[in-house]
């Protein structure tokens, strides 16, 4: 009943032209996959040359940012209505790398999912904790205090469209997938505290997607999880055919 999602989250890779071409390749691999819902994530610059290359493919386009302001002076941001204009649909929020290296915050993931919102753009807000929180035991109190934090004063309407992206840190371009049953058991406890936060409707019907690592050979048994909807992708969706056999779930 969820429609999965499978997103690509090229971080800083892809000039223009090495971003069609990468397009180029993908786009057939993917021809006639209408059960799973693809987004890619270029840089912002790359955005407006994308949207004519996908024209007549089912993918969709992210953003990865967001500013939470409409205009004004505020170097270096770029606002939801920008984005739009530039062709996005979604856009990541909250990324750990964002985190990590631009200090972004619980607080700061709200006020961006707030004006992604009323942006008309699906966020897709990361989540995840380090390898310190896991081996100290705290791996459900950061979840929590993310998820309640990014998701807070959303109404149950406003909350709807909103897919959350569990990424542990320790997972994230290391080659360590988390095993399906530690990401199924996260994912879980993350559907609950949506359950918790606004309703059982509402948990039932989030997308939840995994980062950390995925690639053809560990899709599958993430996705065969139940409470798994999806990915997002780093390294492997950096080469059309690795990210094609993603959204094949390895095939
Ligand atoms: C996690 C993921 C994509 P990778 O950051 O967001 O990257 O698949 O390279 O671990």
């Amino acid at each position: 009943m969820r429609k999965p999602v499978i997103a690509g989250n090229w971080k800083l890779y892809k000039t223009k032209d090495e971003a069609l071409a990468l397009i180029e390749e993908l786009a057939p691999l993917v021809a006639g996959v209408d059960n799973v819902e693809i987004v890619v994530a270029p840089v912002f610059t790359v955005l407006p040359t994308l949207p004519a290359a996908l024209a007549g493919t089912s993918i969709s386009l992210a953003a990865q940012d967001v500013f939470w302001e409409e205009e004004g002076a505020f170097t270096g941001e770029v606002s939801p209505r920008m984005l739009l204009d530039a062709g996005a649909s979604h856009v990541i929020i909250g990324h750990s790398e964002r985190r990590q290296y631009f200090g972004e915050t619980d607080q700061t993931a709200n006020k961006k999912i707030k004006a992604a919102l009323k942006g008309a753009l699906v966020p897709i807000f990361c989540i995840g904790e380090t390898l310190d929180a896991r081996e100290a035991g705290d791996t459900f109190k950061v979840l929590e205090r993310q998820v309640r934090g990014g998701l807070e004063g959303l109404t149950e309407t406003q909350f709807a469209p909103v897919i959350i992206a569990y990424e542990p840190v320790w997972a994230i371009g290391t080659g360590k997938v988390a095993t399906d049953e530690q990401a199924q058991e996260a994912h879980a406890f993350v559907r609950g505290v949506v359950a918790r936060m606004f309703s059982k409707a509402a948990a039932d019907k989030v997308r939840i997607l995994y980062g950390g690592s995925v690639k053809p050979d560990n899709v599958k048994g993430l996705m065969a999880s139940p409470d798994i909807d999806g990915a997002l992708v780093g390294g492997a969706s950096l080469k059309g055919a690795s990210f094609a056999s993603i959204v094949r779930y390895g095939e």
